[in-house]
């Protein structure tokens, strides 16, 4: 029979495929979409194209994994979410698929989004897979074998780094309080930073921290679709995350901030606990 490493080898197959083909779709359609709805909030947005890449992704899952469960953003009911840690108790492999990330960009034709597929079972992530389909950039993770970019191994930034020496990156929620305690946090923090970055997607965001290439990036209310990839990516990569007041990452997620480790990760928490941008449990709903 096949070890627990052959199977995660085939699991992350199946995702970087199931990626890169709903990545096609993406860029053929990018700021072209017909059928644009919102969700409840004005700027909370779905399109036939995130719909068509979810059903493509599951339909990929389903073919090579009939007994795997899928959490996908457009499909997924509000249980499923409040169940989500609870669920991966068992021993089920749940596949937890954001199939566009950074829907704004993607219907605005700004070339910034990304296909998000993480694994889990019993409530860890084991495979992430976040595929940038603009740029060809494909990052990858198993639990305990490192992340990479294109098959190269990444790594974040050294942790002894200095806020004054990182670039920092956030993201914007869709909910005014949750944006405006937000943006209390950025004025907080970016004074100190060597510059400041809102690329519009947080997987992305999250990847190119732990490639070395921003040093941390923080949001409040984000959902497990948009982190649970490149949450295992980034600590494969040798970086952290947790909640924006400290505490460990949960599946479900809220507020994040994933970063190089080190000095970094305590001296942007303090400044955002300062500016009391640490998330509430209201934020969540
Ligand atoms: P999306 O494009 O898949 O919706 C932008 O700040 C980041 O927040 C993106 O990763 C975006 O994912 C996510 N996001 C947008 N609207 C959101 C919402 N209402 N709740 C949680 N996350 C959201
Ligand atoms: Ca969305
Ligand atoms: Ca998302
Ligand atoms: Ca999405």
């Amino acid at each position: 029979g096949a070890s627990p490493e052959d199977l995660k080898m085939e699991i992350e197959g199946v995702a970087k495929k199931a990626a890169m083909e709903a990545g096609r779709l993406i860029v053929a359609a990018s700021g072209k979409a017909q059928n644009v709805e919102t969700k409840g909030v004005r700027s909370d947005l779905v399109t036939e194209v995130d719909k068509a890449c979810e059903d493509l992704i599951k339909q990929r899952v389903q073919e090579s994994f009939p007994d795997h469960s899928i959490l996908g953003e457009e499909t997924s009911t509000s249980e499923e979410l409040e169940r989500l840690d609870a669920t991966l108790a068992d021993s089920d492999w749940t596949w937890i698929v954001d199939p566009i990330d950074g829907t704004l960009n993607f219907v605005g034709g700004l070339p910034l989004s990304v296909v998000s597929i993480g694994v889990a079972k019993a409530n860890r992530v084991e495979v992430g897979v976040v595929f940038n389909p603009y740029s060809g950039e494909l990052f990858t993770a198993r639990r305990g074998e490192g992340a990479f970019l294109n098959g190269e191994r990444i790594s974040v930034l050294p942790p002894e780094t200095e806020l004054e020496d990182g670039a920092v990156s956030v993201g914007f929620p869709s909910k005014r309080p949750v944006r405006e305690r937000m943006l209390r946090g950025v004025s907080a923090v970016a004074p100190h930073a060597r510059t400041v970055r809102a690329l519009g997607t947080a997987a992305l965001h999250m990847s190119y921290v732990a490639a070395g290439k921003l040093a941390c990036f923080f949001e409040l209310n984000l959902k497990p679709w948009d982190v649970a990839a490149a949450w295992l990516i980034v600590e494969e990569a040798g970086g952290r995350v947790t909640d924006m007041a400290g505490k460990p990452m949960r599946l479900r997620a809220g507020p994040i901030l994933a970063s190089c480790g080190g000095q970094l990760h305590e001296r942007v928490l303090s400044l955002l606990r300062e500016a009391e941008c640490t998330g509430e449990e209201s934020d969540l709903r």
